[in-house]
């Protein structure tokens, strides 16, 4: 599986580290939504579920967490931990977020709105959704 990585320009100088995202040049889709999680306690894992119809760059601008990500045949395990690196997650694939340190802040571009009926949230639907759209 090709796991598509940014990484992002940094604009440092003497003050410290800045960096900026605009849709169609860092992000390639036009950004409707932007969400964040943080305070995940431990052992948790959040996720377990695919969209059909959503773009998402995943950056964990603060700690760190690993994303594993599930195509329906291959699956990927990518740390997050650097917050000039985004993680570009298609539609089509399942993902699960976990292993987040104590200080981890979890940034999320997206695509859409928000819409419950985007997303397939039972597995074996999912292997069902991306066999009949291959
Ligand atoms: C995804 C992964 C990476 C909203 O009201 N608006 C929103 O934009 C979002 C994302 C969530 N919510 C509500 C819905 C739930 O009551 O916030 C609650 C937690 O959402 P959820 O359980 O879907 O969170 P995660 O961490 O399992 O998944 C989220 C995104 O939902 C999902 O699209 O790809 O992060």
């Amino acid at each position: 599986m090709e796991v598509k990585k940014i990484t992002f320009q940094i604009h440092g100088d003497d003050r410290g580290q800045l960096i900026a995202l605009e849709e169609f040049k860092e992000v390639p889709f036009d950004i409707k939504r932007v969400y964040y999680m943080y305070d995940t306690g431990e052992g948790v894992r959040r996720g377990f579920h695919a969209h059909k119809c959503l773009e998402q760059i995943l950056i964990c601008i603060h700690g760190s967490c690993k994303i594993l990500l599930d195509n329906g045949t291959e699956k990927e395990i990518v740390p997050l931990d650097k917050p000039y690196e985004g993680l570009y997650v298609s539609n089509d694939m399942w993902r699960e977020m976990y292993d987040f340190s104590p200080d981890a802040v979890l940034m999320v571009l997206a695509s859409e709105l928000y819409d419950e009926a985007d997303y397939i949230r039972d597995y074996d639907a999912f292997l069902e959704y991306v066999n009949k759209h291959a």
